[in-house]
């Protein structure tokens, strides 16, 4: 008998069925009422009594196995019929996994600066990318000789020469001083146009935040102090800025704003070209004649204005060495930034 056991327990292991039919067959062949094991236990009346005990529990042993033979072959069948065919893991994650964008490091950049602007009181105003030639030119005081005018910088829409694709965003500021009369305290963020030839360092768009303030007592101590505290909010509070005097048709004095090399502190590398200091924007005391374009008057209000490229002040940031990359929209290049 222990033989005929340990031989239907290596059957048993050997077992396989194809369908639901087949593993009933199964199941009526060795646990069914006259099924191999059950048969067993009839014959366990004829053991004798001083084998009974080894019997007994080799035979128990198979009729456990068999029971759970038949139960594996027969779930196999169960879960496909109700398309379980593995049990859910309800903590894996969805499929197909839907990857989420992220911000263009422009749109972080932009952000950042709009926020650092807003906490001293500045508004954010936009306008429209399609100007004409007194807002993006005339009422800023840029005569009509002005090389800024020339057809290799600026886009003329349809060849009018009245319409043009705005080169600065200052054309913005304009609109708002013919518009509201001072005080007035704003950035214009906003893609500007220019006919260069694409390189990386050049492009024929790019983005800029332009600032204005206007008035009765606005110094150019306030416009150092403004571009200072802005400067070390945006690359840190051991940054130190350097005004070199320069010319802008609308304002007077005008001048370019360095920063303290953020990469070196100052010591000389690369991206300072070993000078220890970077240029980030243009700035300076708006031009009186500016105002009186505008409708605003010139005795009574001063102001200054600054404007810088985005571009620029992310390239700084985050290192980046090819204005180009901006514009291609690699996913590869832009994924980089889905933490920022
Ligand atoms: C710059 C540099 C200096 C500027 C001037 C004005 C306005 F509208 F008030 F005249 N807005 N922005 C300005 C001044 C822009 O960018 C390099």
């Amino acid at each position: 008998m222990l033989e005929k056991i340990n031989q239907y327990k290596n059957e048993l292991e050997n077992i396989s069925v194809n369908t639901q039919e087949e593993a009933e067959d199964i199941r009526i062949k060795w646990i069914g009422k006259k099924g191999f094991v059950t048969m067993l236990f009839d014959d366990f009346k004829t053991v004798p009594s001083e084998l009974k005990r080894e019997v007994g529990q080799k035979l128990n042993e198979l009729k456990l196995l068999a029971n759970e033979k038949i139960s594996v072959l027969k779930q196999k069948f169960e879960q496909i019929n109700t398309g379980n065919v593995q049990p859910i893991d309800y903590t894996l994650p969805g499929f197909p996994i839907i990857e989420s964008g992220s911000l263009h490091p422009l749109t972080i950049v932009k952000n950042q600066i709009i926020s650092i602007f807003s906490k001293i009181g500045f508004t954010v105003s936009e306008g429209p990318e399609i100007e004409d030639d007194w807002h993006n030119f005339s009422a800023l005081n840029t005569p009509d000789n002005h090389p800024a005018r020339d057809m290799q910088d600026t886009f003329y829409v349809n060849l009018n020469p009245e319409m043009v694709l705005r080169t600065q965003t200052s054309s913005v500021q304009v609109h708002i001083m013919e518009n509201k009369q001072p005080p007035i305290r704003t950035i214009s963020p906003g893609r500007v146009y220019r006919n260069e030839a694409i390189s990386a360092r050049a492009h024929c768009q790019f983005h800029q935040v332009e600032g204005l303030y206007i008035d009765e007592q606005v110094s150019f101590a306030d416009l150092k102090q403004t571009l200072l505290y802005f400067a070390q909010q945006m690359f840190g509070s051991d940054t130190k800025i350097r005004l070199r005097p320069s010319y802008f048709p609308f304002t007077e004095p005008s001048a370019e704003v360095d920063i303290s090399c953020t990469l070196c502190k100052g010591d000389g590398c690369n991206i300072c070209k070993h000078t220890g200091w970077v240029e980030i924007m243009g700035c300076g005391m708006v031009d009186p004649q500016v105002l009186i374009n505008c409708k605003i008057d010139s005795n009574k209000y001063r102001g200054f204005a600054f404007g810088m490229g985005i571009e620029r002040i992310t390239m700084l940031k985050y290192r980046i060495k090819d204005l180009r990359l901006f514009f291609e929209n690699d996913v590869r290049f832009l994924k980089q930034f889905s933490n920022a």
